[in-house]
């Protein structure tokens, strides 16, 4: 699509609508290049991020829920959010901050969604934390695996579906058994979560976004130096 067009010409809010469309139509290197074009414009990255790349995949998710888009199609789609992320990746992170604590994140078992918890994961690096990504499906095992291995201040759980979220419950409740809960920080995030859920399974904080995500693990930093 973007061939036909000199994207150095445009205005900055077609520029990011036209990375937003690419994406949807799962054409990774256009993403790339709109990227590349949108931060020679000194937009910041998690500006690019919010209003170019996320803005993108939330018309993936409505269309992908009215039954527009297929599994297929969202792949295509998701593997271009991931080209895109991957331009803003080393700019997120080199914030050249002194290591604020250590986070263990994975999606839990079950499922296979991942784009958010990356996008967490980056930001948590750029805002100066050490970040241990355990990646996708993973069952209580392999949490308390990375917990006894890499003891973090934080662990972060994400669960994109209605049918995995209660297995952060199952992880919480193995937490407890062992007797450290009150070692670590959980917090939790995903499109089908809300604070009451992670109020009901005693996480410490539900994370709408990235950004919150950040805010509040550096709140928990700060809480935890406190004494
Ligand atoms: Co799936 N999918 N999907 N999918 N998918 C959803 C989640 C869905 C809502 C789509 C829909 O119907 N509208 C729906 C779930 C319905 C439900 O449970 N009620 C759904 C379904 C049904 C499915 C399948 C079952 C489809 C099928 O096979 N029939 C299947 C399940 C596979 C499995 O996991 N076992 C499936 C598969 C897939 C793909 C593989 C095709 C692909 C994933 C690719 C990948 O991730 N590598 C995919 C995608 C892309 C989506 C949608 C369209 C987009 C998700 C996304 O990446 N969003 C999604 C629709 C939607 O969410 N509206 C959908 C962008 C991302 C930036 O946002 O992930 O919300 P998000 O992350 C945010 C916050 O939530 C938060 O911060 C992030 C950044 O701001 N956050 C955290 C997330 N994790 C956090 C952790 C934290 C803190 C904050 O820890 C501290």
């Amino acid at each position: 699509m973007s061939d036909e067009i000199n994207i150095k010409e445009m205005p900055t809010d077609e520029l990011l609508e036209l990375m937003g469309e690419d994406l949807y139509d799962g054409y990774a290197d256009e993403v790339v290049e709109e990227v590349e074009e949108a931060l020679s414009r000194k937009m910041t990255p998690y500006e690019v991020l919010t209003n170019g790349l996320v803005a993108g995949m939330d018309v993936v998710g409505a269309d992908f829920r009215d039954g527009i888009l297929f599994v297929p199609e969202v792949l295509m789609a998701a593997k271009s959010m991931k080209a895109g992320m991957g331009v803003l990746r080393p700019l997120l992170a080199e914030t050249g901050a002194e290591k604020v604590g250590t986070v263990v994140v994975g999606t839990v078992k079950g499922d296979i969604h991942d784009i958010g918890k990356n996008l967490v994961g980056m930001m948590l690096e750029g805002a100066g934390f050490e970040v241990i990504d355990l990646g996708i499906n993973n069952s209580v095992e392999e949490f308390m695996g990375a917990i006894e291995k890499h003891h973090p201040d934080i662990l972060g759980m994400s669960a994109l579906l209605t049918t995995t979220m209660p297995y952060m419950r199952t992880v919480i409740d193995a937490l407890k058994e062992k007797g450290i809960r009150r070692e670590m920080t959980v917090l939790v995030g995903g499109a089908p979560l809300n604070a009451a859920f992670a109020e009901d399974i005693e996480a410490d904080a539900y994370c709408r976004d990235a950004a919150v995500a950040v805010e509040t693990a550096k709140k928990f930093m700060q809480i935890k130096r406190a004494g």
